[in-house]
């Protein structure tokens, strides 16, 4: 058995949800956010068989988006020589999904 575990934007979140639950699959989902842009995302875990991975993760990777977010950086001294700095917004691309496919040792319901 194996255990996926998929961060997702949190706007793809109900979409892979729902489709993993179409295709038969449990899932758990975790609220969680990310280190660099600390902005919320959703960690997803999925306990299946291991020749089954491969459905989940067409499924996750179907229902996925890439997109553009941006973060300020420390910025540069402003022109004007005032000896402020500006913050200066840098775009970021985040997602689709990343995905850990993990070994299971043990999956039980007790
Ligand atoms: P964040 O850590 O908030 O990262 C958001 C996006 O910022 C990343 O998108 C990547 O494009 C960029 N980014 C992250 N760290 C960076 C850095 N040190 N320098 C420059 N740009 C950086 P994704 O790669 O699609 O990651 C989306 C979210 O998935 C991440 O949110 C984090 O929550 C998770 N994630 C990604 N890689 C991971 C890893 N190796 N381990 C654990 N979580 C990971």
């Amino acid at each position: 058995m194996k255990l996926v575990f998929a961060i997702v934007h949190d706007e793809d979140t109900r979409n892979v949800c729902d489709e993993l639950n179409n295709g038969g699959f449990s899932v758990t989902k975790l609220s969680s956010s990310g280190g660099f842009l600390k902005a919320g995302n959703t960690t997803l875990l999925v306990g299946v068989e291991q020749e089954k991975v491969d459905d989940v993760l067409a499924i996750i990777e179907r229902e996925s988006n890439s997109r553009k977010e941006y973060v300020n950086s420390v910025g540069t001294m402003n022109s004007m020589g005032t000896g402020m700095f500006m913050p200066t917004p840098v775009e970021v691309t985040v997602g689709g999904a990343t995905v850990f496919v993990i070994d299971v040792d043990t999956f039980k319901k007790l």
